[in-house]
């Protein structure tokens, strides 16, 4: 499908001005509860994804001690879930960070707990600092570390807390609670007893199913998630680092590696998926765009991102957005340091339903314009 081809033949699109007869018209079908579909054809039909969301650089040296300041200020027992979240200027509607995702950061003292509930919302989290973190997902317990990722998946009883001889905690939370209000499905419950009993041996999800290229022999999982809940940030570098060694990666992401259920192969939840990629010192990519929304955390290094011809530094910890269709390249500015860029996304949403659609910027030797630097 070629969008741009289509893009000047204005023919057979709505083009009706106008009058005092047809004004009078649309109001009586508007009390009838309806309308003439040529009056708002053009909107609900673009020419290609036209995102409300904006990209947006949330800087951490801006946001942590404001995150810090909650534990003051409220108990996660009084806040259910004591969180930051991002608000993306054009999705406060929905209380998205981008698209149909939200994100926030969490921050727990040792000793605190939050209580375990259950929704249908599916979530992630990607720890930022901190030491003695642990989440518990259906009885299985899983210290964090950071640049660990763990998963909660949709409808799993989950919690999360600090060991008392930890050091202050925090982490990215990522849902997809906007999409799940979109589809009007969403549910919640609170654990009958706050917390959850302890079922399996600690770590036992990665200890079963977290061996690279290895699966256990007559263990059945049939849940629409992954079995392995965490994905540990050592082995994910170490993979990065071995396949840049046997490969020259992609001009837009240089080595970049989907987390991935150890059954299918496939997306680690049903309706967002995520990635780690490398960028090897000095890489400079070229601008893409495709459908879905994503969201980056900088777990390591230096470099700036063009979004929409806006360009974003970027340093560890940061987190950006790209919306659906926007274009995107990402630099790594250090000659001798490689840098790596944590992402969630929908991309599962996206492929699962057909609407996935990708093409690279042709012009300009695939680089962008640099129209404004970004602000936080
Ligand atoms: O920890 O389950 O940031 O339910 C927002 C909603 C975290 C969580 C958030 C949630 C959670």
């Amino acid at each position: 499908m070629k969008h741009d081809q289509y893009r000047e033949n204005i023919a057979g699109r709505a083009d009706v001005a106008d009058t005092p007869e047809l004004v009078a018209y649309y109001q009586q079908l508007a009390e009838l509860k309806t309308g003439a579909l040529w009056t708002v054809a053009n909107k609900i039909e673009p020419w290609q994804p036209k995102s409300s969301s904006v990209p947006v650089l949330w800087r951490y040296r801006d946001l942590r001690e404001h995150v810090l300041r909650s534990v003051e200020l409220v108990t996660p027992e009084k806040a259910g879930r004591r969180v930051i979240y991002l608000n993306n200027p054009g999705r406060q509607d929905v209380a998205a960070a981008v698209g149909w995702l939200y994100s926030g950061l969490q921050v727990m003292h040792p000793g605190e707990a939050a209580s375990a509930h259950a929704h249908s919302a599916s979530a992630l989290r990607f720890i930022m600092e901190g030491r003695g973190a642990y989440t518990i997902v259906d009885g299985h317990k899983m210290p964090l570390e950071a640049n660990d990722f763990v998963l909660t998946p949709n409808g799993t009883w989950h919690e999360h807390g600090v060991e008392a001889d930890g050091a202050p905690c925090i982490w990215q939370d990522g849902l997809d609670i906007p999409l799940v209000n979109a589809m009007e499905a969403g549910f919640y419950k609170v654990h009958p007893d706050l917390r959850q009993q302890i079922t399996a041996p600690v770590d036992d999800s990665v200890a079963l199913w977290g061996a690279a290229a290895l699966r256990p022999h007559n263990l059945g999982w049939d849940k629409p998630y992954s079995p392995l809940f965490k994905y540990q940030w050592g082995p994910t570098y170490d993979a990065l680092c071995r396949a840049a060694q046997a490969s020259d990666g992609t001009p837009y992401d240089d080595v970049l590696m989907h987390y991935t259920n150890p059954v299918t192969g496939g997306h680690v939840m049903p309706t967002i998926g995520a990635s780690m990629q490398r960028l090897r010192p000095g890489f400079v990519g070229t601008a893409h765009r495709h459908t879905g929304s994503f969201i980056y955390q900088v777990a390591k290094g230096e470099g700036y991102s063009i979004i929409d011809g806006q360009r974003f530094d970027w340093r560890e910890r940061d987190i950006f957005c790209v919306p659906s269709w926007a274009l995107h390249e990402h630099v790594n500015l250090s000659q001798s340091e490689d840098a790596c860029l944590f992402c969630f996304n929908d991309l599962p949403v996206m492929q699962s339903l057909s609407l996935y659609y990708e093409e690279a910027l042709l012009d300009n030797g695939g680089h962008q314009t640099i129209l404004s630097e970004g602000k936080a």
